[in-house]
Order: structure tokens, then sequence, then C-alpha cells
């Protein structure tokens, strides 16, 4: 663990830092409340979908909801967001429907994308979600992009843009860092260092042991921040989000955090990591620490906490049935959408799939084996 300094807003017992505290109002502060419960649940409940061989595959932020949704919390809806697999709260956050978030897990119908990404890659462009990028840090570039394209508009729009400890190797970290800030790109870079890549320790991934000193060399501020505190995380990602508004350019904001869960389903994490630095960091849970906050401020009580733990848990338990109930994509869909009309190969290799199927299957939807 990490020993430098960062900000830090809420101390361990809930108590706030002397004029730190960003004053959100009460009801502001018991929605970020929910929408973590609600990431957590999410997570715990698509983990044990994926144990029960209902989905393929997750990918958990538990002990990361502070560091995105605290971060989002900064933008204006109508900003873009360019993240990695590791942020689902933020679609919580901008009010995405639940059941295309689930249908997306399962690949079933109602996915907006009809099961062509993986689990956890949505892509929802009516909350200005761009699609999640799978290969490491492809999104830097992507983001930096379209800030410079919101520049050359005039618009006042910002892009945030969120990627690992790991992506800090990609040559995408620094093409897109490097063109943001010589076009002065609004644009404000999340990167959440959890310490660790799958089984690499951000130790054998870097040559410094902050990430946010690798801004300097590209002209542009590196924050550190508590990702673990959401108010402080709020506070700084506010200020860069306003800088980038002003016109003034791109910020690194690096997220201090832990993933207390596995990097994906497919992980096991105490192959590679000692018991006693995640309960060292389960400690230091985000969510236990804004409850506290929210305690001090008479904000939260047992009461509160059951609803929230409740609600969520009916959200989604509601939103799993319903989209089990549905059909997955019918096959023909896979030839649909690349094209405006589709072209003769792909009738034909469509209808020699359709003859296999028969029609029944078509109708059904059911995939070829
Ligand atoms: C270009 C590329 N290389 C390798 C992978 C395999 N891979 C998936 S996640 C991951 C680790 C990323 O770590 P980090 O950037 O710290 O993000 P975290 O998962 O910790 O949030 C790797 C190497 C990939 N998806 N893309
Ligand atoms: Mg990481």
């Amino acid at each position: 663990m990490t020993a430098t300094k960062y900000l830090s807003v809420i101390d361990k017992d809930g108590k706030v830092a002397k004029g730190k505290d960003p004053n959100l109002d009460a009801e502001e502060l018991r929605r970020l409340y929910r929408v973590m419960v609600t990431t957590r649940v999410m997570d715990e409940r698509a983990l044990v979908l994926q144990r029960q061989g209902r989905i393929g595959f997750y990918v958990p932020a538990t002990g990361q909801e502070a560091s995105h949704i605290g971060s989002a919390y900064a933008l204006r809806d109508s900003d873009w967001i360019f993240p990695s697999y590791r942020q689902p709260g933020i679609p919580l956050l901008r009010g995405a429907k639940i059941d295309h978030l689930i249908a997306e897990w399962y690949g079933y119908e109602g996915d907006i994308c009809k099961g062509r990404q993986m689990p956890v890659h949505y892509s929802l462009r009516s909350i200005h979600f761009v699609s999640v990028s799978s290969p490491i840090g492809t999104q830097i570039s992507h983001a930096a992009g379209c800030a410079m394209a919101m520049r050359m508009r005039k618009h006042d729009g910002v892009a945030m843009t969120y990627f690992g400890d790991g992506a800090t190797s990609s040559n995408d970290f620094h093409s897109g860092l490097n063109f943001a800030a010589v076009y002065r790109a609004p644009v404000v870079f999340v990167c959440e260092n959890n310490h660790w890549a799958i089984s690499v320790p951000v130790s054998a991934q870097s040559g410094t042991e902050e990430m946010a000193v690798k801004a300097e060399a590209y002209g542009m501020p590196g924050v550190r921040v508590d990702g673990n505190d959401v108010l402080a995380v709020y506070r700084v990602c506010k200020e860069a989000v306003e800088r980038a508004r002003r016109g003034e350019g791109p910020t690194l904001v690096e997220t201090v955090t832990f993933r207390m869960g596995p990097h994906s389903s497919s992980d096991d994490p105490s192959k590679y990591r000692d018991a006693a630095t995640v309960e060292q960091w389960k400690r230091r849970d985000p969510i236990q620490r804004f409850q506290r906050y929210l305690q001090q401020r008479r904000l939260w009580n047992e009461a509160f906490e059951k609803e929230c733990q409740e609600s969520a848990r009916a959200t989604i338990n509601e939103a799993i049935k319903r989209v089990e109930a549905t059909n997955k994509p019918a096959p023909r869909t896979m030839f649909e959408d690349v094209y405006m009309t589709m072209p003769p190969h792909l009738q034909e290799q469509m209808q020699d799939l359709l003859s296999l199927e028969g029609p029944a299957a078509a109708d059904e939807g059911a995939f070829p084996l």
C-alpha cells in the first residue's frame, strides 16, 4: 500500500476536513449513497448469476464505487463518458434503464447491442456513455479526440475517460494525454489506481509510484485523490471539469483505490495477493465511509439503510426476472446492421443458416449450437 499523500475529505469516522466539504445538499448526498449501494448490490447479484451459469462473465467494481460515481457526478448529463469496464455505477447514476443493463449481461433481445458485446460492456448512447473498450487504454485517445472536436466546434461539453493503473502502460495513454494537452482539449483523465492490473502489481507496471506525476511531462495538472472518499473525488473532479469547460485544458486525476473482489468472474485474486492487504482495504470501504459521514449529518439511519438495500435488491431482482422471460436475439440479427442494404453474400449466408436451423428455431430466436 502506498504511503504518499492525497486529498481526503471524509476521515475514517465520517468527519469532514475543515473547509473541504463540497456542501452537496441532503437530497444529492442521499442519491449518491443510493447509487453506490445499488452498484454494490448489482455486482453481488451478477457474480452469483455467473456462478449459477445464467450469465457468462462479469466484471465487478466492488470497492471502487466512490471513484467512478463521485467523479461522474461532477459532470453535466450532456458531457461524454468514455469508460473502461469497471464503472457500472455511472449508467445507474445517469438513469439508464436497468433492463438494458441486465439484458446486456445475458445478450438477450433487450440488449441494445443484441448480444454482440461482452457482458458489462455497455453502449448507452442516450446517456452519452460510449461503448466500453475492452482493449486496454483505447478509450483514452477516443476521449481526447471527442474533446478536441468539441473545442473545434466551440461546444461547451467535457469528456471524461476512465482507465486503470495498468492502462498507463498503453500507447493510447501517451497519445491521448499528449494530444489533449497540446490542443487544450476539454477532457478529464481519471486513472483509477486500484494497485493491480489483474495479477500484475502497480510496482511492476510503472516506474513511478504515483500515476498523477506523469501529467507534468504532458503539460497538464495531475491530482492525486483518495479514491475511496466520494466527496474528495467529487471535489477534485469538479475543479478539473470546470477548468476544462473554461477552455484551460485537460487534467489527469489519479483516484487511489482498491479492487476488493476479483478482476472478473474468471479471476481468483487469492492466487496473487495477500489476504491481510485485502482486509486492510476492506476497512476503508467507500460505502461505509460515506455512510458514517451521512450519519454525522443525520442523513442516515438503519431505516434508510434497510430501504436502500431492499429497493436496490427488488429493482435488480425484478429486472432479472423480466429479462430472463425474454428471448435471445434471432439468428438473422447477426447479419443485420452492418450494411444499409444487405449485400448478396450475406443474404446467402443468412439463408444457409436459417435453413439449417429451420424457420421455427429462427422465430424462437435460438442460437445455432
Ligand atoms: C490491449 C490489451 N491488452 C491486454 C488485455 C487483457 N487485460 C484485460 S484487463 C487487464 C488489466 C488492466 O488493468 P488496469 O488498467 O489496472 O485496470 P483494472 O482492471 O485494474 O481496472 C488486461 C491486461 C486487454 N484487454 N487489452
Ligand atoms: Mg488496476
